[in-house]
Parts: C-alpha cells; structure tokens; sequence
C-alpha cells in the first residue's frame, strides 16, 4: 500500500483535488488575486503570531505542492522556480518519498541514534559516501540543518588539524547560527545586531567572473593568486585549519568560479594541509546536472556539507570526508538529538532513489538546455541584464544599469513581483539583491518550465 493510497478521503475522483504530490493537475491558475483572501486571513493572524523576523519571498499560505506547481488555500495553482530554496529536487511529496516516510512514521518516529541505532542512518550515510565526488575511503554524519552540518565540518577540520584559522569567501553563504554567521558575507539581513561573531574566520575574494576587476578570462589565474597570497600573508598556511567554499555560490549570487579556479584552490589545501570543504548545500543532489557540483571540474573534496535537496524536503544535513579526517574525532564528540532522525532518513532514501531512478542530474541538464538560450536571447534584448550563468537547474540573470556594473535591484525586485502576481514563485539573490535565480524542482515538465519562462519574458516588457 502506498503512503498516498492510505490517505485518500472520500472517492477516488477526488484524489487530485486533495493530495498533494506528482498526481496535481501541472498548470498555472489564478482564480484570486495574489496573496488571495483566505491568505490574507491567514497572513493576520501571522502578524499576531508569529515574529517579525521571519519574512516571506511571496505571502500565499500553500495546501498541497507536488511537480512543478504550488496550490494555495485561496485554490491558486503557481508555477514553482524555487523549491523552497532548492530543497525539492525530486518535487514535493514524491511518490518514493511518501512511501517511505509513511512506512517509517508507522514504525516508529525516534530512538535518538546516539541511544539506540537504526539501518536507516546507514543506509544514508552509505549513499553519501557513494555519491559524493571521489571513490578514496569515506565517512559521514547527519545533522538537522545545512548550517549545522557546517559548523560540524568545521569542528572536524579542526580537530583533525589541531588548527584554528577558517578561511571563507566573498559572497559567501554558510547559515545564521553563530559561527555560521561569521561564515555568512552579507550583513543584512543575515549578522545585522546578532554579533558578536565566532572568531577565527578569515576573508578572502570569491572568483566572481562578471564583476572581477581584470576581466572573466583572467579570474581564475588571479584569484588564486590573491586568495592564496592573501591566506600566506593574513592567516599562515599552518594555521589555517580549513577552506570552505560554495563550489557555486547560492545565496551570493549563484556566483560560478571560472574553470581551473576550484582545482588550484584544491591542491593549494592539499600541499599546505589544509582541509579543503566543499560546501554543497544548496549546488548538490543533482542541481547542476552533476550530482555534486565538484564533479564538473573532478575537484575532490576533503569534507562535504550536503542538507536541502537530499530529503526530499524534510530537515536532513550531512557531512561526509575521508575517513581518516571524519574519524580523528573522539565517539561521542559529534551528535545531536534529533540529527539523523529516522523519518528525514527514510526520506532521504526515496529522495536518492527518486534522483537515481529518475536520472535527475540528465534531468537537470535538459532543464538547461531549454531554458539557458531563452535567458541568453534575453538578455540581447534587455541590456538591463548584465550577466546570465549558472549550470544545470540553478541558473541566474544579474541586473545592472545598462553598460554598467552597477547594481539594478529595484529592476530584480519589479521582474519577481510581476512573476508572483501572475502565479509563479522566483527568487532573488546576490549581495546587492540584483540576481533573479531559478531553482525549478527538476520533475517540473517541460510545458511548465516553458510556461514560466515566458512569464519572465513578459515581466521584463514591463519594466
Ligand atoms: N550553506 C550553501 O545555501 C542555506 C538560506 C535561507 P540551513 N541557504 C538558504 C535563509 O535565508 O535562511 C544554506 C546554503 C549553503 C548553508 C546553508 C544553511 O542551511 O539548512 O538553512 O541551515
């Protein structure tokens, strides 16, 4: 029996009007206005109820998702380019996943993996060290969160190190918990009044081809000259315990490091015995076309982060690394509750099946194919866009004042708001909030993603 199967109400013929999941009528349709009335109700009560804090990209309350598409409670069908910030690779409740989340909830929901163990949290951490890039013998844990699957790269490299210095880059995205924030490049709203920060975290320029001062083709060399000077002369090779790197920039900018930039940055570790993270958090699980970004270039990474697209939407992180390196750690010096917790793993087994199955990372490379030309013939027509790049599912466009660098954010901001009151989800991104970023789920048929596409077009006749 299937997790969908048990929880149909009433007759079969209302199974698409009630369930999320692959099965939901793939179309974009507006029967209110964006957010609708049952929304706003809704977004009232939040105001009285919720935190500030805590802002929403598009204020639609959402019934049921499933393929390309989100359902609100006004009955509102949008077109999803964001995945919920690249989380639902394999689409929301996917049949895999459904199954066995409802398998493993009906068997039980919690031990506490440090209490009393379960094959699940092996299974994962087998896949991880499977997929992740490099066939050298590995280990892993699981965590709760991407941030804190960060810091525990962190708390490893150091203590197979014996060193403290942790060098991070421009633009660079790592979480919102302490030492993650200190990570974190942009101030607001991610550090503004939350310091003060972890210490030992060092700076450095990110390869960003479209705004480098001596031009694309000379990024790669460059930075590395700078980054590795700057590490040589600011930190001490000997005392930096680890590099951390996005190997494509999420949050930043969706920010692509030129060829030969990632490789160089990976043998400068490897001479000076610097552990070398790649944090794939938000570019891993089949995003770029590969199934980790690192593969496009072969860079191996001495530890890798992963959390968002390996669960299939439920909170699951992990870090995984040479063995020798995972396990300079004493038993009992990593762990956490909830980390691991046997239904986010159940998930993560049929989100990986899904990926394997499916074979999402070709999967990813169709998605570009269709939609970087249509984004390219764009920006011919729209100087406003000054960049165009990404790979696979996670493509960008940045906006500047024509013919300069010149952020354009308010052109960003009119383009995702127009997509959102006609029925699509975009985001935004960048340190200047300039970047518009695509992250469609990569089942989302292709009539959709056409759909969608032609709705950017349409937004930027409007600006
Ligand atoms: N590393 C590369 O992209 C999460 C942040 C959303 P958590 N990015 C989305 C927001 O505004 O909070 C992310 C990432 C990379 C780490 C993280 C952190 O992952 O699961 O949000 O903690």
């Amino acid at each position: 029996m299937t997790g969908r199967g048990r929880a149909i109400v009433g007759d079969m013929s209302e199974q698409s009007a009630v369930h999320g999941g692959p099965s939901l009528p793939q179309h974009r349709q507006l029967v209110t206005e964006i957010p609708g009335p049952k929304s706003r109700e809704l977004l009232e009560r939040r105001q009285r109820s919720v935190a500030r804090g805590l802002s929403h990209v598009l204020p639609v309350f959402v019934e049921r998702a499933g393929g390309g598409v989100i359902v609100d409670v006004d009955g509102n069908s949008l077109i999803d380019f964001s995945s919920g910030i690249a989380v639902t690779t394999v689409g929301n409740s996917a049949d895999l996943v459904v199954d066995r989340v409802t398998e493993q909830v009906s068997q039980f929901t919690h031990t506490c993996f440090m209490v009393a163990p379960y094959s699940g949290y092996v299974e994962v951490c087998e896949q991880l060290n499977k997929l992740t890039p490099g066939d050298h013998d590995k280990r892993s844990a699981l965590f709760n969160s991407g941030a804190e699957a960060v810091e525990n790269a962190v708390k490893i490299a150091r203590h197979a190190t014996g060193r403290d210095a942790v060098v991070v880059f421009d633009h660079a995205y790592h979480g919102r918990t302490n030492l993650t924030m200190a990570m974190t490049a942009k101030n607001m709203p991610y550090k503004e009044g939350f310091g003060p920060f972890a210490g030992e975290v060092y700076r450095v320029p990110m390869a960003y081809p479209f705004r480098w001062p001596g031009g694309p083709e000379k990024c790669a060399a460059e930075a590395l000259d700078v980054v590795t000077s700057l590490i040589h002369s600011q930190v001490g090779e000997e005392n930096a315990a680890a590099v951390v790197i996005e190997p494509v920039q999420g949050e930043g900018g969706f920010i692509v490091p030129p060829d030969g930039f990632l490789p160089g940055l990976a043998s400068f570790c490897r001479a000076n015995g610097i552990v070398f993270i790649a944090d794939e958090i938000q570019s891993g699980f089949c995003r770029t076309g590969d199934w980790f970004a690192c593969d496009h270039e072969n860079v191996v990474p001495d530890l890798v982060t992963t959390a968002k697209g390996i669960a299939g939407g439920l909170p699951l992180a992990g870090v995984t690394g040479r063995a020798e390196m995972m396990d300079a750690v004493h038993p009992g010096g990593l762990g956490g509750t909830y980390g691991g917790n046997p239904v986010a793993c159940a998930a993560a087994l049929g989100a990986i099946d899904t990926m394997i199955k499916e074979e999402l990372p070709a999967r990813a490379r169709v998605i570009e194919s269709i939609m970087l030309p249509r984004l390219q013939s764009l920006a011919t027509r729209y100087p406003v866009i000054g960049d165009v790049r990404g790979r696979g599912a996670m493509l960008a466009i940045e906006l500047v004042e024509p013919g300069t660098l010149e952020p354009a954010a308010a052109a960003a901001a009119a383009v995702a708001r127009f997509c959102h009151l006609n029925g699509m989800i975009t985001l935004t991104c960048g340190t200047f909030g300039n970047v518009l970023r695509f992250l469609p789920p990569l089942v989302i048929g292709q009539p959709l993603l056409e759909e969608g596409i032609s709705l950017l077009e349409e937004a930027f006749s409007t600006l």
